[in-house]
């Protein structure tokens, strides 16, 4: 009897910073659990990376950092198909056929083009503004059922369903339609320094982000000058409006060690928040370290993270090109 189809996954993170604790408890860390359920697909998303310019050595050196740091978090290149975008032309190409079935008006709705233009104002890119429909192609290639995404990105799946919905329209069913995956434990980790704001890598300096790669000492260190309240009694209990500091600890240390907000008020109950703060400290330090050690001595075999890429590339391009050469057929090219 033949197996029922797997539902199909797809995300990437792009290569564009190096991963942060906030890009692992919320994205990495649920995808791991993915793969025997789904047929999952998860991308170095080169391609989006040089919207905004890149030093080329680094860009390489980040990817197959990633790469590295994917396997080191769980992804089983066994079990997932792990690969570099730019190593499977037919994003480029269905990206341009999806680019003649885009709205201008559309693209410059998008909320992330309108922030990322008024951060690079001096490299407006024509990348820039039609890369939804590159991202649409990236979903859309695979027949993906699932998407799984931060809360802040589930637009670019309502733009990806309005593209295939039009273009499904016009040839009859070539496109799966997809739906965003907002895992339940989908924590939004802010920064540490200014609570209020989304952990990101571009607060690499200020000591308001972790980076999958620190050390022990800086990690520790970050988290010893994390941001708190001053409220009298120095509580440590749950409330993200009045608290966004503790609250964001409380969940950076719930995620790592699977521990409920109940159970950590408790332990913490009359303590202050240097002991609080060292001991979320501690728990990422500890949840990090076997990734990085693993990552380092991956990254020192570079043949096997070659045979990685190479073997996730001729995976991801079996799907890929079937859904290509159909919809190459559907438009009306003439077959080589
Ligand atoms: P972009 O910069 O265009 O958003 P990206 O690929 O660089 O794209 P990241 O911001 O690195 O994306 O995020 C990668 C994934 O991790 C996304 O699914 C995002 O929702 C998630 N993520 C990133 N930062 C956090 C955070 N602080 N808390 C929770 N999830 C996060
Ligand atoms: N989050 C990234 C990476 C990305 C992606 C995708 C995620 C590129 N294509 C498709 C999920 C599905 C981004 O927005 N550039």
């Amino acid at each position: 009897m033949e197996e029922a189809r797997k539902k199909v996954i797809l995300s990437g993170i792009k290569p564009s910073g190096n991963l942060t604790l906030g890009s692992y408890l919320g994205a990495i860390k649920n995808w791991v659990d993915l793969a025997d359920e789904y047929e999952c697909y998860y991308m170095l998303a080169d391609l989006h990376a040089i919207t905004v310019r890149q030093n080329p050595a680094e860009l390489r050196k980040r990817t197959l950092s990633q790469l590295a740091q994917y396997i080191a978090c769980g992804l089983d290149p066994e079990k997932n198909t792990l690969f570099i975008q730019s190593h499977v032309p037919a994003h480029a190409q269905l990206g341009w056929v999806l680019d003649c079935y885009t709205m201008f008006g559309e693209l410059s709705r998008m909320t992330q083009f309108k922030d990322k233009s008024a951060k690079n104002a001096d490299n407006i890119n024509a990348g820039l503004v039609t890369y939804p429909s590159l991202r649409a192609a990236d979903i859309l290639l695979y027949q993906a059922d699932l998407v799984p995404v931060g809360e802040d990105q589930k637009q670019h799946v309502e733009i990806t369903r309005d593209i295939a919905h039009r273009f499904n329209t016009l040839y009859g069913d070539v496109f799966t339609m997809p739906e965003p995956f907002i895992p339940k434990t989908g924590a939004r980790i802010m920064s540490l320094q200014n609570p209020e704001n989304k952990m990101s890598k571009s607060e690499e300096d200020n000591g308001g982000c972790i980076l999958m790669m620190n050390k022990p000492e800086d990690i520790m260190r970050y988290f010893k000058r994390a941001v708190t309240d001053s409220e009298t009694g120095r509580c440590v209990y749950y409330d993200k409006e009045k608290k966004p500091g503790v609250s964001n600890l409380m969940q950076i240390y719930a995620s790592c060690t699977g521990k409920s907000f109940e159970t950590i008020e408790a332990e913490f109950d009359g303590l202050g928040y240097g002991a609080f703060k060292t001991a979320v400290g501690e728990a990422v330090v500890e949840t990090l370290r076997p990734i990085r050690e693993k990552a380092e001595e991956l990254l020192r075999d570079k043949a096997y993270l070659e045979s990685i890429y190479r073997d996730g590339a001729a995976r991801a391009s079996r799907t890929a090109e079937r859904t290509l050469a159909k919809v190459y057929r559907k438009v009306g090219f003439v077959q080589r």
